[in-house]
């Protein structure tokens, strides 16, 4: 790759820098007042700070049910508590590593772990005195939780399957190396978490600054200025598109032959979050970029990573991911730049294109003798209830089975390397604390998703996790009554249009638009490879299902064969389905 590319950043001396811009460049590469307001009474961290925590794996939030509580002096307070993200390269961590965070949900945390819906891990309600404890010993059982936020490269997602094979392998090993490469280098995140205050952290963040120049003597691929917003990556197969890799900003469909990897599609700018109010803004699926070979996609990757950063919007965030780089300049003249960078041409995509979808739930043989089981976590979350014991029911498994264990990216777990002779044992941990097995669970539940929002989440408008279980209940009911049980297609629901379940490109999206009312999408499907769009806006939630229902009335009367319902309504598109449910009603 060549270096005689014009130095980043590309920052146009007229634009007005976001104020997040301001914060990096005089942060001390992440350090800013980390560590003199982590030492002080107060619960809560500064603007500057809050920003800072991003990069270190961590949100400053408040308890959303409690706002507008008033205190003893009169005034309303916040309940302060941080959200923890561990970030874990195609979800891969042994029982240990499970085991310690479940006890730090417990003894620091809100009693309750959450697979996130890009394999990694998140503690919610950390206590500001709690903060430095939870993750440090998150990286004493080596894990980390740099990087895991902030405007840097995300968890890097893999298909998790641990099949006995190369190309699964060597995805695996590939995500590892991304991540590695990409991960933030400061000194920071060291000296604010892991050391003692007393043994001069300052001086070594200082030290760094003093001579860093532009900073690329200290971080050789972000310099001081990061990235100008989060980048994500993810790797998958054509037979297999489990990661979504149609919603990152860079994806790799890989291309096998046997137990061989021949190269990989290069697919780029995609993403979910959009912001109705705002015009420009907008969910995209990526584009076809180019063929990369297993020996130069490393340095494909990192071409297309340093054209974000030296070309992505610096001064508005609501437009600084790729895909409106992507979408500004057209993909051939975005191809084009990323050549400059590579030092090369590179050639178009292969034909192949993803076709297969597994959520790899069930049991499974590995190839090496040993199984694999997938069990659904609804929403991810991991708890205790009155109605099950999950948590205390993988405290049991890892600690009898030791299995290995993998996040998927439909926030569920795999329990890796089982003897056969233990199969029956995992089953009958999982019965006795009555967790349902994933065979149990219906086809619409299983392939649902939704995201925190409420309590936590800053920025939610609605309920999503606590509101989608119930309609999901009903949606059963419906189906089973229309014969549809088995039909198979997704419904992911958000508290807001953040996208952060990733509804744009599912079957049935459900997207917070006001407290209590969602945006309902229809129209995408499992491959994740084309947008949904919007059926009808501002729906009631005790609505959302009967919205629902005249649809898949339609699609049961209507389909062709094999059709799925993204498909159905795909073909239809939103007129046709408007007029025909109209029809409906006035007949019914
Ligand atoms: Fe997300 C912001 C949770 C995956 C798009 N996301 C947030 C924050 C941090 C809210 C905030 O900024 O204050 C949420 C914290 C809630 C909480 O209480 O935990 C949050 N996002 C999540 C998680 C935990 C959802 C889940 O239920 O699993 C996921 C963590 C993944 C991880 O381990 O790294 C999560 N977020 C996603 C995804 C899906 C994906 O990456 O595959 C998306 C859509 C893809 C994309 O990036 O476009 C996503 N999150 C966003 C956005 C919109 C970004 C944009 O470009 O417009 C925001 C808001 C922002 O960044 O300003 C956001
Ligand atoms: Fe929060 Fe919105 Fe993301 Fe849901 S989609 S976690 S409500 S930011």
């Amino acid at each position: 790759m060549t270096d005689q590319l014009p130095n980043y950043p590309t920052l146009n001396p007229q634009a007005k820098l976001s104020k997040v811009e301001g914060v990096k460049d005089h942060s001390k590469f992440l350090a800013g007042p980390l560590a003199t307001e982590l030492a002080d009474e107060n619960p809560n961290f500064g603007h500057d700070s809050e920003v800072l925590l991003k990069f270190h794996g961590t949100y400053q939030q408040d308890d959303r049910d409690e706002r507008g509580q008033v205190g003893e002096d009169g005034k309303k307070k916040k309940a302060y508590s941080f959200m923890v993200r561990t970030k874990i390269p195609g979800g891969k961590l042994t029982s240990a590593q499970l085991l310690a965070e479940l006890d730090l949900c417990d003894e620091l945390a809100n009693t309750t772990l959450r697979i996130t819906t890009r394999q990694g891990l998140q503690l919610h309600g950390v206590l500001k005195s709690n903060l430095k404890k939870s993750i440090a010993r998150i990286n004493e059982i080596q894990l980390s939780t740099l990087g895991a936020c902030g405007d840097v490269n995300r968890n890097v997602m893999c298909c998790p399957a641990p099949i006995a094979s190369n190309i699964y392998r060597e995805t695996q090993a590939l995500a590892d190396k991304i991540a590695d490469h990409f991960a933030p280098k400061t000194c920071a995140y060291h000296s604010v978490w892991l050391t003692d205050s007393s043994t001069g952290e300052k001086e070594l963040v200082g030290g760094m600054d003093e001579k860093a120049g532009d900073g690329f003597d200290v971080e050789p691929i972000y310099g001081k200025h990061y990235m100008p917003r989060k980048f994500k990556m993810a790797i998958g197969f054509d037979f297999d598109n489990c990661v979504d890799l149609y919603a990152n900003d860079l994806g790799l469909i890989t291309i096998t032959e046997g137990d061989k990897i021949l190269g990989y599609n290069v697919i780029v700018g995609g993403g979910m979050g959009t912001s109705p109010s705002v015009k420009k803004t907008f969910p995209a699926v990526a584009k076809r970029l180019c063929y990369a070979t297993p020996e130069n996609v490393m340095q494909v990757i990192e071409a297309v990573f340093k054209v974000q950063r030296d070309y992505g919007n610096r001064d508005d965030r609501k437009q600084a991911r790729l895909k409106y780089v992507i979408a500004n300049w057209g993909i051939e003249k975005f191809k084009a730049k990323v050549e400059e960078y590579f030092g090369g041409s590179l050639p178009d995509p292969l034909p192949n294109d993803v076709y297969g979808f597994d959520d790899h739930m069930g049991w499974f043989e590995q190839g090496d003798g040993k199984w694999f089981y997938g069990l659904n976590v609804e929403n991810g979350r991991i708890k205790d209830t009155a109605d099950f014991q999950l948590k205390t029911a993988l405290r049991e498994v890892c600690r009898t089975l030791n299995p290995g264990i993998r996040l998927t990216a439909h926030q569920s777990i795999l329990f890796t390397d089982i003897a056969p002779e233990n199969k029956d044992k995992l089953e009958a941990i999982l019965k006795k604390h009555s967790v349902k097995l994933s065979e149990e669970i219906s086809e619409v539940r299983r392939w649902s998703m939704a995201c925190v929002a409420w309590p936590t989440c800053g920025l939610s408008i609605t309920e999503s996790e606590r509101a989608l279980p119930g309609m999901i209940d009903q949606m059963e009911v419906e189906l089973a009554r229309l014969g549809l049980s088995s039909e198979k297609f997704t419904v992911r629901m958000t508290g807001c249009p953040n996208g952060c379940a990733r509804p744009y490109n599912c079957d049935v999206g459900l997207v917070g638009r006001a407290r209590n009312q969602y945006s309902v999408f229809v129209g995408g499907r499992l491959l994740g490879d084309r947008l949904n769009f919007m059926y009808k806006d501002y729906v009631p939630s005790e609505e959302v299902v009967s919205t629902l229902v005249p649809l898949f009335v339609y699609f049961k009367t209507e389909r062709q064969p094999n059709e799925t319902f993204g498909d159905f309504c795909h073909r239809k598109g939103q007129e046709d389905l408007a007029a025909w449910v109209g029809n409906f009603a006035t007949v019914k």
